[in-house]
């Protein structure tokens, strides 16, 4: 690269640099959502709660960056990795611990855990536990916003193992024929479980599979905060201006285990260690440094962030569990 060509790459790069407030907002929410999953780790390992537990660890970056480019009314759906998808699309860490606590108090009344998270006034619509299986869900509120001519834009969340599932190419094909106004998501961290992507997939470029429904793509990693935002702002823009679909592939890493039970034989050390020096959280606050926000202006909100977490849990603890009679409510009806 000529010395011309670095000046105005660097031109570029600067001109396309948010302001400090949102870089700010940016780092509080990648933070907040790291130290909440950290405080259910730590509540897991006391018995707080039971069943599954999918931490996003790593991957902080895709979900804030994503969400950053959506209206209030647009909806979300995601996998049973989708604590950072609720709170990034508005829902509080109170609200996501306590319905994983099972209490009164969260999302959904405790009933649903970890990986049922909901809110419909959030237009955060879950939460799902079959891979894939949520991907066809995600063509048919996009076909709904069109139908109804709403301008809403559908952002649906998936890891490389929806992949090869029948349900995905069923949800792609008809956004494709129907010119529905959805972006497809995939978070590809290299492994479903244990299985790493070579052994599930005949092509390691996963946004090729837009290629044989005629549908636009992209690809690329996803430590930064700010090209997650950009690029994925180029398809919410297709999306509700011409009524597009998009299918992208972000390349992410999780730090931690598939969920809490993993004993993590099948990557080494020395790879996990590896993928932390593209930390994206390292890399949020990176930015601000580079922004020149004053180093007590980043600590002022990593204490906020610690606070807020703290009250959440504490607020989760202290919070009742739904009454016993009220439990066959949501079952049968009078
Ligand atoms: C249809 C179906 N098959 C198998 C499972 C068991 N299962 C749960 S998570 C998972 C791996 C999915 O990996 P990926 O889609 O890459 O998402 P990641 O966990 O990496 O975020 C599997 C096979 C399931 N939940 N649903
Ligand atoms: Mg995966």
């Amino acid at each position: 690269m000529s010395a011309t060509e670095r000046e105005a790459a660097e031109l570029r790069e600067k001109s396309r640099m948010p302001d400090k407030a949102q870089l700010a907002h940016y780092y509080h929410q990648m933070l907040a959502i790291r130290r909440m999953e950290e405080a259910l780790a730590k509540a897991y390992a006391l018995r707080k709660f039971g069943g599954f537990l999918h931490l996003y660890i790593g991957q902080e970056a895709v979900a804030v960056g994503a969400l950053a480019t959506l209206k209030p009314e647009d909806y979300v759906i995601a996998t049973y990795r989708e604590h950072a998808h609720a709170y990034a699309k508005g829902m509080t860490a109170k609200s996501i611990i306590a319905e994983l606590f099972g209490k009164a108090t969260g999302c959904s009344q405790g009933l649903g855990g970890s990986m049922h998270l909901f809110d419909a006034s959030k237009n955060f619509l879950g939460g799902y536990g079959i891979v894939g299986g949520h991907i066809p869900l995600a063509a048919g509120t996009a076909f709904a916003s069109k139908y109804r001519g709403d301008g809403r834009v559908t952002l649906c969340f998936f890891g490389d193992g929806s992949v090869p599932q029948g349900a995905f190419h069923e949800g792609v094909a008809l956004a494709a024929l129907w010119r529905l106004p959805v972006v497809f998501i995939c978070e590809n961290n290299l492994y479903s479980m244990g299985t790493p992507l070579y052994r599930s997939l005949s092509v390691s470029d996963v946004s090729q599979k837009a290629l044989a429904y005629g549908m636009a793509r992209d690809r690329f990693d996803g430590e930064d905060v700010v090209r997650v935002h950009d690029r994925v702002a180029e398809a919410v823009r297709r999306a509700r201006n011409e009524s597009l679909p998009t299918l992208i592939e972000i390349r992410t890493y999780r730090f931690r285990g598939h969920s809490m039970s993993d004993a993590g034989l099948y990557r080494t050390k020395e790879e996990v260690e590896e993928s932390k020096k593209r930390d994206p959280i390292t890399f949020g606050r990176e930015l601000l440094v580079r922004a020149k926000m004053d180093e007590k202006d980043i600590v002022a909100i990593e204490d906020k962030v610690t606070a807020e977490i703290e009250e959440a849990v504490k607020f989760a603890d202290e919070s009742p569990e739904l009454a016993y009679e009220r439990l066959a409510e949501f079952t049968y009806k009078e």
